[in-house]
């Protein structure tokens, strides 16, 4: 799921990130541009026309943190609205402070309803709960055999009619109390009929197995591919039996996501759980923020931008950027840059996460110990010498190695890394991909690359 949407965004920033500045224009260009991504994305219109309105009001009126470049900026914000779009805070079951709590869960045919049920069991009873299966779908014998081989395989118990007794759905979730105290279950899960399509016959049934089970939680189950039409469904739903939630089954198909995206703010109900595949484990909590991260695409250049926040000044690297450019970088401004770096914390980790980063660079081991050393070699070096690395002969190697408390081939080594630093940011800015020397580590403390 979101697989197209994912790469529409991806687009969109890649162009924003090598922005200096956004105008007015810039920013309504990219609302444009995501407006129609969403729509793509099947997400419901109404929920498309706010979700823009919000992003642009907030980055117009951004103003400008000097830590974030207007690209990063906007990112944020539409990272941040599609969290709230996606239901802000994970999703929770309710408990019933008097046990048994009780799960209902209902909707369409074929929407996932019966293997949601199973996959909750799984899940509460690896929480340490002692769930009970109520078998309440009796339109088709072979829904009640479902329910019972999950069960079995679970080890939890099903509830279902007597044999031969009659097929009423209310009777079986009535006796379903009696079973749980019988059997010692905190938490009842009701599996209720659907039908291809709403329709009050279904919603009868299902209004009366509720007036028997007063669900603490009545939850809907939509199948991801079921599109915008979703919406609809769940507001049917709601209408009949109250919902306090949904749960988004097959997000491991190649839905759009426009369902996933629309349900909460058309709705008002939050997703609790989504379904990602067949098998009884594939089934999640629903996070909205690592959801929207998914759908960015760029989950780790969102933790990036959030330590680069806290850490670093873009004015500061657009100044170092600028030296770069014109090839006046020294190694001054290596030990500002690598220092920048280090308040982001382990470095081996952000070369990791900055996008657009030659592979060759993102494995790249980072040693700290060998930071605290070239801090200390730069250092040792007067002005002078750091600003022109040439003047660096075999007497004041010696003198900044003993200065240092390390060895002239540690000296080599950086001074070695720094010319290499230099060439491959004079190959970036004519626009060129670094590569580095076959067998050479990344000197620490390089310098952030123009992405
Ligand atoms: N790929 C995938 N298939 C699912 C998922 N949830 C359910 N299914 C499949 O969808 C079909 C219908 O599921 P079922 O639970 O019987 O739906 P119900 O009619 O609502 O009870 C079955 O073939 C399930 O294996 C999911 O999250 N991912
Ligand atoms: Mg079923």
């Amino acid at each position: 799921m979101f697989d197209a949407l994912s790469d529409r965004f991806e687009g969109i920033f890649k162009r924003l990130r090598g922005r200096g500045v956004l105008t007015e224009a810039d920013i309504d260009e990219v609302a444009r541009e995501i407006r129609l991504a969403l729509l793509e994305a099947d997400v419901n219109v109404r929920v498309v026309k706010s979700f823009i309105g919000r992003v642009k009001e907030r980055a117009h009126g951004a103003d400008v943190a000097k830590s974030l470049t207007p690209g990063q900026q906007v990112i944020k914000i539409v990272h941040e609205e599609l969290v709230a779009t996606l239901g802000g805070t994970s999703g929770k079951l309710a408990m019933n402070p008097k046990p048994p709590t009780v799960v209902m869960l209902a909707g369409l045919q074929g929407s996932g309803k019966t293997t949601a049920a199973g996959k909750l069991a799984r899940l509460l009873k690896s929480q340490g709960l002692q769930p009970l299966l109520v078998a309440a779908d009796l339109q088709r014998p072979a829904a009640v055999e479902q329910l019972r081989v999950l069960g079995q395989r679970l080890d939890v118990p099903v509830h279902t009619a007597p044999e031969g007794g009659p097929a009423d759905p209310v009777a079986v979730a009535r006796t379903a109390f009696d079973e749980a105290a019988r059997l010692g279950r905190n938490v009842v899960i009701v599996d209720t009929a659907g039908r291809l399509q709403v329709d009050t016959a279904l919603m009868d049934e299902l209004r009366a197995v509720r007036d028997v089970v007063k669900p603490t939680n009545s939850l809907l189950v939509v199948d991801a591919m079921t599109g915008q039409e979703a919406v609809n469904v769940a507001s049917a739903f709601d209408e009949a039996i109250g919902l306090d939630g949904v749960v988004l089954t097959k997000i491991d198909g190649d839905a759009r996501g426009g369902a996933a995206l629309s349900v909460k703010e058309v709705v008002g109900r939050p997703i609790l759980f989504v379904g990602t595949g067949e098998k009884l484990e594939d089934f999640e909590p629903f996070h909205p923020d690592r959801m929207a991260s998914r759908i960015l695409g760029m989950g780790d250049v969102l933790s990036l931008i959030e330590k680069a926040e806290a850490a670093f000044d873009a004015t500061e690297a657009a100044a170092a950027e600028e030296k770069l450019r014109k090839g006046q970088f020294t190694l001054d401004d290596f030990l500002d840059q690598m220092q920048q770096v280090r308040k982001m914390g382990p470095l081996g980790n952000i070369m990791k996460m900055l996008p657009g980063m030659p592979k060759e660079l993102k494995g790249a081991e980072v040693d700290e110990g060998q930071l605290a050393r070239i801090e200390a070699i730069i250092r040792s070096m007067t002005p002078a010498e750091r600003r022109d690395p040439s003047l660096i002969g075999g007497s004041r190697r010696l003198r900044i190695a003993k200065g240092s408390g390390t060895s002239t081939q540690d000296v080599n080594a950086l001074l070695k890394q720094f010319k290499v630093v230099q060439q491959m940011m004079r190959s970036i800015a004519g626009g060129k991909r670094p590569k580095l020397p076959a067998g050479m580590n990344l000197p620490p403390g390089m310098p952030g690359l123009p992405g």
